[in-house]
């Protein structure tokens, strides 16, 4: 394949500008698509051209994949880079790009086909030697042996709906007598969310760590990984601090993880960037749950620990060239931690709190990294992902990271909206955090908003969260949601090893 000359982006935000930057170093011209809310918008005027593709609705604009490979064509780009979310794991994308005679900056549709169904993904690494939680090995289709086998995985079990993601579609179920409701709860909520009713049961793992490994392939059959990130601190599967070590892995923890997911990336004949999800037991036993087939947004955090810069190795690799990576070359060296910096209210139970940014400085100095989309003065528009930015510090080790993080918020000035960096101290401050000790419970376990450091307009605030936290307890109850918890007082037996 002939080299790059010129990427279209075919994302926003701070996404887009992370792949320009690259591209421009590397001397490729860049093209931004943008919508008519993001005229104005960083990424459109980073871009060497720039087209518009249609009205604010990601639907009419950003998941139009059909116009957006009718703009490379028209501008002579010879590859598009999807960034995350949008079209970035659509199979039908790639393989239309690939069908216009342009080269998808990602995985084949192939693979992106299999890891997009949990159920295909397992029984593709089934093929190799890597853990798995114990469960049905595919789709439930006899009720009655999906019942014995719960009874002889032991309960708790968990319901998962093979077209899943982010949580959705999974029901925990604490006894037997629960089974048959939650079972039909969970294939109904899977036929209306994902037009598929097909469920798998796994053991439930009541209190493990989300820790992913980061892999890269080429073209050639040639797979590494650029070790793990911890991804535990979310609310509703939404990630909220990220860092890289993780605080518990030992050295032969991680190599043994690592060597999984280039297993995993292998069963898929995986080329590109892409991360392979595990959760860890308090043991410290490790098992996939699934594969995310692009960039993620906290790849940066693997970039400040290896010296890596992703995105150039996914243009190498694009463009048919062997990994300029050998796995025996890479090392972690020191720690990295990056926060999502939302446009939401954390008193109000993280409502969107989109506006103006009236105040925009960002935290400056050494070890500190902003990936952003926005300056003063610019809307964050109501139609996207209300993230403002990921801020990321570097340290020699987590602790000097930490005390970056805690430096680089209290720089950062933001006014006009409400944002999450409050929390994001809170749980920079959090024995919790601190230590390691903590798992993915960890804001359902330690945060209410009366931890927050009061605020100027605190009283004010904490009426309206009180009003909002009221009225959402009563919309769980009426729809009787699973709150994913442990016991009260549970003790966890996360350590911080220092490695
Ligand atoms: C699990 C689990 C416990 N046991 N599977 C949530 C989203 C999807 N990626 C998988 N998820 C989980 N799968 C078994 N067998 C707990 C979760 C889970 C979770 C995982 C990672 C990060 C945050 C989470 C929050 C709640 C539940």
């Amino acid at each position: 394949m002939p080299d790059i000359k010129k990427i279209l982006v075919a994302n926003r935000g701070e996404i887009a500008l992370r792949v320009m930057r690259t591209a421009r170093e590397m001397g490729i011209a860049t093209v931004a698509v943008y919508s008519e809310a993001d005229r104005h918008a960083l990424h459109v005027r980073y871009a060497d051209e720039a087209v518009c593709i249609g009205p604010a609705p990601s639907s009419e604009s950003y998941l139009r994949g059909d116009k957006i490979i009718e703009v490379a064509q028209r501008l002579g780009a010879d590859a598009i880079h999807p960034g995350y979310g949008f079209l970035s794991e659509n199979a039908g994308f790639s393989r239309a790009v690939r069908e216009a005679g342009l080269i998808f900056i990602g995985p084949s549709p192939e693979s992106i086909e299999v890891m997009g169904s949990k159920l295909a993904a397992k029984k593709a690494a089934s093929q190799y030697n890597i853990p798995m939680v114990p469960g049905t090995e595919g789709a439930i289709t006899d009720r009655a042996e999906a019942k014995l086998i719960s009874g002889e995985i032991g309960y708790p079990i968990l319901i998962k709906a093979s077209a899943g993601g982010g949580g959705k579609g999974m029901r925990i179920v604490e006894k037997p007598e629960d089974f048959d409701e939650q079972m039909d709860r969970a294939v109904s909520e899977a036929v209306s969310s994902f037009g598929d009713g097909s469920v798998f049961i796994e053991k439930y793992i009541t209190s493990p760590k989300h820790i992913e490994i980061q892999v890269l392939g080429d073209q050639h059959g040639n797979i590494i990984h650029l070790f793990e990130r911890e991804c535990s601190v979310q609310r509703r599967h939404q990630k909220v601090v990220e860092e890289a070590p993780s605080a518990v892995l030992t050295p032969e923890i991680r190599e043994a993880m690592g060597r999984s997911a280039v297993e995993v990336a292998r069963s898929c004949q995986y080329y590109g960037a892409g991360t392979v999800e595990f959760i860890v037991d308090e043991a410290l036993n490790f098992y996939f749950l699934e594969m995310n087939t692009r960039l993620q947004v906290e790849h940066p955090v693997t970039e400040l620990i290896t010296g890596v810069d992703l995105v150039k190795h996914m243009i190498y690799v694009a463009e048919g060239k062997p990994l300029a990576l050998r796995q025996e070359d890479l090392a972690i060296k020191g720690h990295a931690v990056e926060v999502r910096v939302y446009a939401e209210d954390p008193a109000t139970n993280f409502l969107p709190d989109v506006g103006t940014l009236h105040t925009y400085v960002r935290p400056q100095g050494n070890g500190v990294r902003v990936d952003d989309g926005f300056e003063q003065g610019m809307e964050i528009p109501i139609h996207y992902d209300p993230m403002i930015a990921k801020l990321i510090t570097y340290g020699q080790d987590r602790e000097e990271a930490i005390q970056k993080m805690i430096r680089a918020i209290d720089e950062y000035q933001i006014t006009g909206v409400q944002t999450t960096l409050p929390f994001c101290r809170f749980v920079m401050e959090h024995e919790a955090f601190r230590s390691g000790n903590f798992d993915t419970h960890f804001v359902a376990k330690y945060f209410t908003p009366d931890k927050l450091s009061p605020t100027p307009d605190a009283d004010y605030r904490q009426v309206a969260a009180l009003l909002t936290a009221r009225v959402l307890e009563q919309g769980r109850k009426r729809a009787a949601l699973p709150t994913p918890g442990e016991a009260p007082g549970a003790v966890s037996k996360w350590r911080n090893r220092k490695n």
